[in-house]
Parts: C-alpha cells; sequence; structure tokens
C-alpha cells in the first residue's frame, strides 16, 4: 500500500514542481518574487516537509520545512532579510527539482521506505458490545498525506473515512459520529482549528477525540490545537507507530468514558438511561425480526427496613450481591440494568415467555437461598418479587414495560417473595 502511495506521491509532486517556477525565475532576475508565488511556493514546501520523510527522503522533508518557515517570514522582512529568505527558497526548489529528477529516474517503487511495518502492532480494542473495529474519520485536502494516514491505521485493524473537503466534513462527521477525528491544521476555505472549533458544538460529537495534525516543532500551531477543543496532535512527517499507538490511547480512553457513562456506579449493571434504550431497540427489533423477547422488574422485599435495620452501607452490600446473583442465572447476551432504587430489571433475548419465566424462578430462588453477612456475625437475607413480560408483535417498550410492572404489582400483593407474569 505505501509502496503504490510512494510512487504517487513522485508523480504527483513532480508535476507540481512547476510552483517553485515563479519565485526562482524572479531571483534569477535578481528581483523580488511576487507574493502570491511566494505563497504558493511556501504552500507546496508545506505540504511536502509532511510526507516526504514517510517515504525515506529525510533530507528532502527538512530542506522543505525549512523553506516552509521561511515563505512565512517574507511578508514582514525588509528587503536584506527578503533576499536572503529567497535565496533559500531557491536552493530549496533547486534540490528538490534535483530529488524528483532523480526519483523519476528509478523506479520510485523500487525504493526503500523511511521506516519498517510497525513492530508493535497495536491490536484494535474492540469498542462497544457489538465489538466492531473504532472508525477513525480523517480530514486533509492533501491525497497524498490523507492516504498515508489512512494506509497505517487500516494496517492497525481500524475502519477509517477519508474527506477531502472541509467545508463538507462538519456535515458528514455529524451524520456518521466517528469514534476519532483527524485534522489536518493547513486546508483551504475552512483550516483545522476553525472545524474543529465547529464540530465541538455538535453536543454528539463533544467526547469524540481529535487529533490534530501539525508540522514538526510548531509549538503555535500545536497550543492553538488544543485550546480550540483538540485533544492532541500528531507530528508531520510521523512515525506510524507513533500515529497508531497515539490514536489507540485515545480510543481507550474514550472506551472507559463511554463505559462509565452506561454503567450504574453502585452495582456495575447498565445504569436506568442506557438500559431503557436498549429496550427500545430491542423491541423494535423483536416486533422487525418476530424474535422472541422478554423483560422482567426485580424488586427486593421490604429492603427499606434493611437499610433501617442494618445500616446503609449494608444495604448497599446487598444490592451489589443481588445483582451478582442475578447475573449467575443470566446467559452472556441478556443485559441487567438497574432500574432505580432496590429495583432491576433483564432484558432476556431470543427467550418466549415461558422459557424466561423459568430462568426468573430460579433467579427468585438464588436470591431467596443467598446469606448476606451484616453486623456482629448475623446473617440476613433478602427476598424478591419478580415481574415478568413478554413482547408482542404490537407491543412498544412502554407497553412490555408496563405489563411487567403490573405484574410485579400482583406479585407483592400476592404476599412477595414471587414470579408472576403478565
Ligand atoms: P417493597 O417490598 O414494597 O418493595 O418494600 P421496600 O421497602 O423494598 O420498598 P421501598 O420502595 O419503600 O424502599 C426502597 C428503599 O430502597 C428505599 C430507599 O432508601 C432504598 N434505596 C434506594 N437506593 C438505595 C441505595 O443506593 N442504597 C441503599 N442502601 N438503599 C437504597
Ligand atoms: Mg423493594
Amino acid at each position: 500500500m505505501l509502496e503504490r502511495l510512494r510512487g504517487d506521491f513522485v508523480r504527483e509532486f513532480s508535476h507540481e514542481l512547476r510552483t517553485l517556477e515563479p519565485v526562482l525565475e524572479a531571483t534569477r532576475k535578481g528581483e523580488f518574487a511576487h507574493e502570491k508565488a511566494v505563497a504558493a511556493a511556501g504552500e507546496f514546501f508545506h505540504r511536502l516537509a509532511g510526507v516526504a520523510e514517510t517515504f525515506g527522503l529525510s533530507t528532502l522533508g527538512r530542506l522543505a520545512m525549512v523553506c516552509d518557515r521561511i515563505a512565512d517570514l517574507a511578508g514582514g522582512a525588509d528587503a536584506v532579510e527578503r533576499g536572503r529568505i529567497f535565496e533559500i527558497m531557491c536552493i530549496g526548489a533547486g534540490a528538490t527539482k534535483e530529488s524528483f529528477q532523480e526519483l523519476d529516474g528509478r523506479s520510485a517503487e523500487r525504493a526503500t521506505l523511511a521506516f519498517p511495518p510497525p513492530k508493535h502492532r497495536v491490536i484494535t480494542t474492540p469498542l462497544f458490545e457489538s465489538g466492531r473495529a473504532a472508525s477513525i474519520a480523517i480530514v486533509d485536502d492533501d491525497a497524498t498525506s490523507g492516504q498515508i494516514i489512512t494506509a497505517c491505521l487500516e494496517s492497525a485493524g481500524y475502519t477509517t473515512t477519508l474527506l477531502r473537503d472541509p467545508r463538507q466534513a462538519s456535515e458528514v462527521l455529524a451524520r456518521t459520529l466517528p469514534d476519532l477525528i483527524l485534522l489536518d491544521v493547513v486546508m483551504p476555505e475552512l483550516d483545522g482549528f476553525a472545524l474543529c472549533e465547529l464540530l465541538r458544538k455538535n453536543p454528539a460529537l463533544a467526547l469524540v477525540p481529535i487529533l490534530f495534525v501539525t508540522a514538526k516543532n510548531d509549538t503555535a500551531q500545536k497550543v492553538r490545537g488544543l485550546t480550540v477543543g483538540g485533544n492532541d496532535y500528531i507530528e508531520k512527517p510521523f512515525n506510524p507507530d507513533e500515529l497508531v499507538a497515539r490514536v489507540a490511547a485515545h480510543l481507550e480512553r474514550l472506551r472507559t468514558i463511554r463505559e462509565l457513562a452506561i454503567r450504574d456506579s453502585l452495582t456495575g449493571v447498565f445504569n436506568h438511561k442506557y438500559i431503557e434504550g436498549l429496550v427500545d431497540q430491542e423491541v423494535k427489533r423483536a416486533s422487525r425480526y418476530e424474535a422472541a423477547l422478554s423483560f422482567a422488574i426485580v424488586d427486593i422485599d421490604h429492603f427499606k427496613s434493611i437499610n433501617d435495620t442494618h445500616g446503609h452501607q449494608t444495604g448497599d452490600a446487598v444490592l451489589s450481591r443481588v445483582v451478582r446473583v442475578i447475573g449467575g442465572q443470566l446467559r452472556t447476551s441478556d443485559a441487567v440494568g438497574r432500574w432505580g432504587g432496590d429495583e432491576f430489571v433483564i432484558l432476556l433475548t431470543e427467550t418466549p415467555l415461558a422459557a424466561a419465566e423459568g430462568v426468573i424462578r430460579r433467579v427468585c430462588q438464588s436470591i431467596r437461598a443467598v446469606s448476606f453477612p451484616a453486623q456482629a456475625g448475623e446473617e440476613l437475607r433478602v427476598t424478591a418479587s419478580i415481574g415478568v413480560s413478554a413482547a408482542r408483535a404490537d407491543d412498544t417498550a412502554q407497553t412490555l414495560i408496563d405489563r411487567a410492572d403490573k405484574a410485579l404489582y400482583r406479585a407483592k400483593g400476592a404476599g412477595r417473595d414471587r414470579v408472576e407474569r403478565e
């Protein structure tokens, strides 16, 4: 992949060498090059500095970096300085031309690459319960640089999308919601900083790591990137191992944050908001595929008296233990969530009512069978009342939940410590 890109790189930049001609021509005549010509040459050097080293052309890459920097200085310089600036740019332009002529002569594909394949292959952590690979969006108007980044990340197992037009990027990113975004800084019409500020206004993208790809040693850009909402930066020319490692570290952090956001802090099961969304999703799926789906609400009996008699801390320990007992009776495809207080819900996918009732009866028995340690070596036992319902074709999440709730109410009324279905 990178070998092919190297060929593209040589062809593209050889073709664009003419961008440097006006500066060379003016300097040859002892004149100052036009401001626009200097800016165009600066842009050429900027792009070259970003990718040359990656293709094994380190000297050329560094020279391009110097030329990129001094082109920026030309505007505010006095006549003597401008003379020197153009002299250096001429050296850079001349060396660039020579390098590309030489590269054109050889087979570009044969030349060695600057870096070996990554030694420390990063195993992409499956984000989310579905186990899919993390998706990364790269916004870079420069085809070569964008494709190098894409190739490195794809070879590490990530799914990537390369967006070349920064003006369309915010709309596409808001729609596709990638797990991580890499932004080039220097882009026409809308630069990476402005795009980052725009993206951060979208709450759905608030937590997504945004990494800037900026020129090496450009402290001002790095600082700016972090102040407009960026999380990190990758230096151009970049080392592929470092790129992948940084991306992996940010994704791991995001995974932890997302995990924390959907869990109940006391018991570790899904929180109300998340399990509610899951019920909604599964009810829709069951109705579309005519699949079986059951739902149960578990409520601990007289839990208030446990708190009153043994203290809140013991109450907390009971809640955590009850959750583990419930989990012990379920399959990995079932989901448990804390509905609130001493109420828990269970979502049993691909399970019709009769089978669900069997499982839930075992849950009820195992809660009854556990003895919880209390103060002074005392032993504490609890029971639970449970309502079960199964999804019907015309169910919504709310109607399924309402039936389980009604069944629970009946179980409480009939003396507690039992399972009722509705
Ligand atoms: P019932 O058999 O009718 O369900 O009676 P109950 O006492 O279990 O029901 P009630 O809804 O009156 O009491 C629930 C109690 O759960 C009240 C509340 O203080 C307690 N609770 C809610 N959240 C927590 C928690 O996080 N930790 C502890 N220790 N107690 C909690
Ligand atoms: Mg209760």
